[in-house]
């Protein structure tokens, strides 16, 4: 899928909107990347992270070699350890003493060929994956509603209502794409409204004509609420309840129950009964409803009923299935739906067949020639750890995810990790908060290096394609599985040639029993006879393709006319009666409760430029700028009942440990609520990662962690001094108390505080500054500072620090270009004084695809006496790329309004 300039098809790596983009490689081995205006998904557009996946190809920090006890090893050596070692655990403690934690980030054929050796060949289900964190409570949901794991809308469905809900989704930062084809739809047509369901105030609200700040957790209140008034007010759709569902009265009966009394329910979602019926009636009056949902409905103690309770509201009122209709749970992942399809969850097997169901068994158990294919369920993701913490499990490969950073109470994990026997990790990048923990590291081909499928959240599969060659000795997963496998004694099921192989295989398994009254939606059979050259070929193709006369042919048609299928349009599901199932469902308060000790409930999320753990993302100097530091919001009254100062570092304890971050005092969050993003870690700060403080409760059903609700305290914590330390390559910095690294063009910028005095911390930050020789500039106020160095030679800066009492309040963005810019008077006198000057004042980045900073946008708004973003933009070229920014142009609008009316 190379053209004639030489730009190579593939898909990006992050989220699951799952963009088309086209990728050329450059003479200094980096991707040229612009979105691919043919790809379904987006048309053409990306967001920032999309366009700066050329910058995170860099081979800095790659794993390169397998490992084993730290040793470098050959392939042979260190497969040969794993099949051995697992080999001997499993014969002596069974198959249940082994497991695999993979990820949504592995392509189709790598999950495939994980799940098919655990479920299949070693005989235990304990494989399970982060999408266990991420979308195991809709999976559940769907189940039980639908009868089977599926998605039933498609993108379009967002252009085409007349409503869309957004509940526990920031899709502005999170799905950017869709965000802006929404933006786009509500430009062209006004009337298409917007409601946001958030407890937060979010980018997301940008385009909201109705915000509901829910009290957190609150959502099955809310949908039985509106179920009961839909009932109430005669809109529901008495015959497609008759004829496509079952279930109804006793749903109803339970919606009721929740909702008796208006002003308690006012009371458990604390939205006023105004709000209420203003949503109530916007949902009834609108034939075309999409409701749009992630992590603020999945990731709850009670996440399946949440999940249930919204797709209760589109049952009865009979919409979905229908173009501009549906509950539309928005994956998170770049393949978290290839993983669901190919059994990648310990609860289900592949192909969307069930663990109990005899007749499927047999069909697999042929079809793979096993007779060990296992019979129950295995042990999902938090199950799973604790079991390795109590030694059950001796030992586990980690594939493509970051446990010890992302899983709940994670200093229980990593205590467990650090027991285990036996950790393998796949991983691309050597050192993370998980490879620490690795008896044995494989060095895995990254995103742009790899070959194979993923499928995005309206159920397209594409292809993700080899751009680059491979740093090290780098090998594609499932090339790494299928040798474990055949080391292990499976040589017969996995001797996989290529990628296609194993993709042919699994679309020839989706067809296995899938007809008649059993016909399961996720069929693949007309994809199961393609040639090498025609899989390489392959255009995204949306599922169901069951036969051949279904798959899209590339060159034949133009975008515009590419298939936007739907499920269930016939009312028919995959249930054994074909009725979709209601779910009588009561609210129920969150597990955990605010208790003197903690009295704050700490909600946990993404912000707009990191991709979770950040290793990848933060390989990227421009994705660092927009947010470099981790933060906690907090709501002016609690930041004053606490005694916190805006910047100031504050600490964050929880029963199950602490963190500190800086306090962001703002009125996005509301009183008794806090936020804190998920992206830092031991690797990137000192004590940044959240999920320390997170508890483990999970939902019973799903599994599903509450990451949204954990009870905490806060305390400011008090620091004599703060330092910059700039320096071109990473160093151990873990001397200094509180501490940050940030990516920065050409090196890594440090935020440091301490509580040594700035004269006492002067002689350490030296240290660090003493490697090579080279012109040295100083400053050195007395005692409490400030103090500044920087070392310089030929005009290139080597590194530099500023150490004063406090620099938090300063804008510093201006230290993140020095280490690629020639060092000229002005940079040199801007060291000396710690103040921006002459080119270095533009401020930080607003807009990173443009590199527009916030003092040249103020500036602009100022002098040019501008009033709207459009203006900015074509003043600046601020929001002009991916126009993720804009509303952070709008709110710096907004703000110089506000300081010139004062
Ligand atoms: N930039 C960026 N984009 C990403 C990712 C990333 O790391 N960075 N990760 C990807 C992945 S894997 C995922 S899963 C998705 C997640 O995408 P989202 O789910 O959109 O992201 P989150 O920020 O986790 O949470 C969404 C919102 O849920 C809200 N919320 C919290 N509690 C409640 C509640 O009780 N009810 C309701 N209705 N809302 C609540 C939070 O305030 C938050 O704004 O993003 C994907 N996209
Ligand atoms: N507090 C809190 N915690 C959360 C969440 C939250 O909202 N709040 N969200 C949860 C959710 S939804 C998710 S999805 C998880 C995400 O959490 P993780 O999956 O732990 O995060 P990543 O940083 O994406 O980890 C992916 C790892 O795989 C490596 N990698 C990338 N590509 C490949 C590849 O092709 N092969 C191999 N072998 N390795 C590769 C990367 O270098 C990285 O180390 O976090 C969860 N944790
Ligand atoms: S929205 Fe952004 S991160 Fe998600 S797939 Fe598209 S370009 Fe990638
Ligand atoms: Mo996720």
């Amino acid at each position: 899928m190379t053209n004639s300039n030489g730009w190579i098809k593939s898909t990006c790596a992050y989220c699951g909107v799952g963009c088309g983009i086209e990728a050329k490689p450059t003479s200094d081995g980096r991707l040229e990347i612009r979105g691919d205006a043919e790809h379904p998904a987006n048309y053409g557009r990306l967001c920032s992270k999309g366009l700066a996946l050329g910058e995170t190809v860099t081979h800095q920090g790659r794993l390169l070699s397998p490992s084993i006890n730290g040793e470098d090893c050959d392939w042979d050596q260190a497969l040969d350890y794993v099949a051995e070692q697992f080999n001997s655990i499993i014969g002596e403690y069974g198959p249940d003493a082994v497991a695999f934690y993979a990820s949504g980030q592995l392509l189709t054929e790598d999950y495939y060929v994980a799940n098919k050796l655990m479920k299949g060949f070693i005989g235990s289900s304990n494989i399970d994956t982060n999408s266990r964190l991420c979308m195991s409570s809709s999976v559940a949901g769907h189940k039980r509603a639908f009868g089977a794991d599926c998605v039933p809308g498609c993108y379009q469905d967002l252009e085409m209502a007349d409503l869309i809900i957004l509940t526990g989704s920031n899709l502005a930062w999170c799905h950017p794409v869709l965000f802006q084809r929404i933006k786009a739809a509500k430009a062209d047509r006004p009337d298409l409204k917007v409601v946001v369901i958030d407890p937060r105030a979010t980018s997301s609200c940008e385009i909201a004509d109705l915000h509901l700040a829910i009290q957190p957790g609150s959502d099955v209140a809310l949908f039985n609420g509106l179920l009961a008034y839909l009932a109430e007010q005669g809109q529901l759709a008495p015959d497609y309840i008759a004829a496509h569902t079952e279930d109804f009265e006793l749903a109803l009966a339970s919606a009721r129950q929740d909702t008796e009394d208006n002003n308690k329910l006012s009371c458990v979602t604390g939205l006023s009964p105004q709000q209420l019926t203003d949503f109530y009636q916007l949902f009834s009056k609108t034939e075309k409803v999409v409701t749009v949902y992630s992590q603020g409905v999945n990731q709850s103690t009670h996440g399946t009923d949440k999940v249930n309770s919204l797709l209760n509201c589109h049952l009865a009122t009979g919409r979905i299935g229908k173009p501009g209709c549906g509950p539309f749970s928005v994956t998170g992942q770049p393949n978290a739906m290839g993983g669901r399809e190919v059994g990648g969850l310990a609860n289900t097997l592949a192909a969307h067949m069930e663990f109990g169901n005899e007749a499927q068994h047999r069909l697999i158990s042929e079809f793979w020639q096993t007779d060990t294919l296992s019979n129950s369920p295995g042990m999902k993701a938090i199950d799973m750890f604790d079991a390795i913490d109590s030694g059950k499990i001796k030992a586990v490969w980690v594939m493509a995810t970051n446990p010890a950073v992302s899983l709940p109470d994670s200093n229980k994990i990593n205590r467990a990790l650090e027991k285990c026997q036996l950790v393998v990790v796949s991983d691309c990048i050597a050192d993370t908060d998980t490879t620490r923990h690795a008896n044995v590291l494989l060095p895995a081909q990254g995103w742009s290096e790899k070959s194979g499928t993923v499928t995005n959240s309206e159920r397209r599969i594409s292809r993700q394609r080899r751009l680059l060659p491979t740093p090290g000795e780098g090998k594609a997963d499932w090339w790494i599985i299928s040798e474990v496998a055949r080391k292990m004694g499976f040589g017969h099921a996995f001797s996989y040639q290529h990628e296609a192989d194993i993709f042919q295989e699994y679309s020839e398994m989706t067809g296995l029993g899938n007809h008649g009254s059993a016909r399961r939606p996720l069929n693949l059979t007309g994809l199961s006879d393609l040639t090498p050259a025609q899989y390489h070929q392959l255009s995204p193709q949306q599922w169901p393709v069951a036969d051949k006369s279904e798959r899209h042919h590339d060159s034949q048609e133009q975008p515009q006319h590419l298939p936007h299928k739907r499920l269930f349009t016939d009312g028919v599901f995959a249930t054994p009666t074909g009725k979709a199932r209601f779910v009588a469902v009561r609210y129920q308060p969150p597990a955990s409760h605010t208790s003197k000790g903690y009295p704050l409930v700490l909600n946990t999320g993404r912000i707009r430029d990191q991709w979770h753990t950040m290793t990848r993302t933060g390989l990227s100097a421009r994705l660092g700028e927009h947010t470099p530091e981790p933060y906690v919001s907090i709501h002016p009254t609690d930041a004053k009942r606490y005694q916190l100062n805006d910047s100031q570092i504050t600490a964050v304890n929880s029963e199950y440990g602490k963190a500190a971050v800086r306090v962001n005092i703002t009125n996005d969050v509301k009183p008794g609520e806090l936020f804190i993003p998920i992206h830092w870690n031991d690797s990137t700060s000192s004590a940044g990662k959240v999920c320390n403080l997170i508890t483990p409760d999970s939902d019973s059903l799903s599994g599903q962690p509450e990451f949204k609700f954990t009870p905490v305290s806060v305390a400011p914590q008090a620091f004599r001094s703060e330092a910059l330390l700039l320096l071109t390559t990473p160093h151990d910095i873990s001397e200094f108390d509180y501490w940050v690294r940030q990516k920065v063009s050409n090196g890594y910028l440090y935020r440091i505080a301490s509580i040594l005095t700035p004269e006492q911390l002067m002689p350490q930050l030296a240290r660090y500054c003493q490697s090579e020789n080279g012109k040295e500039l100083s400053y050195n106020g007395a005692g409490n500072g400030p103090y500044r160095y920087a070392k310089i030679k030929q005009q290139r800066l080597l590194s530099c620090y500023l150490i004063a009492t406090d620099l938090h309040q300063q804008d510093v963005a201006w230290l993140n270009h020095l280490l690629d810019e020639p060092i000229d008077s002005s940079v040199e006198r801007s060291l000396m004084s710690g103040q921006a000057e002459g080119k270095l004042a533009g401020g930080k980045t607003v807009c990173a695809c443009k590199q527009v900073g916030k003092n040249t946008i103020c500036q602009a708004i100022k002098e040019q006496s501008l009033t709207t973003v459009e203006a900015i933009s074509s003043a600046t070229q601020a929001g002009t790329g991916c126009g993720s920014c804009v509303s952070e142009i709008q709110q710096l609008l907004d703000e110089q309004i506000l300081v010139s009316s004062d």
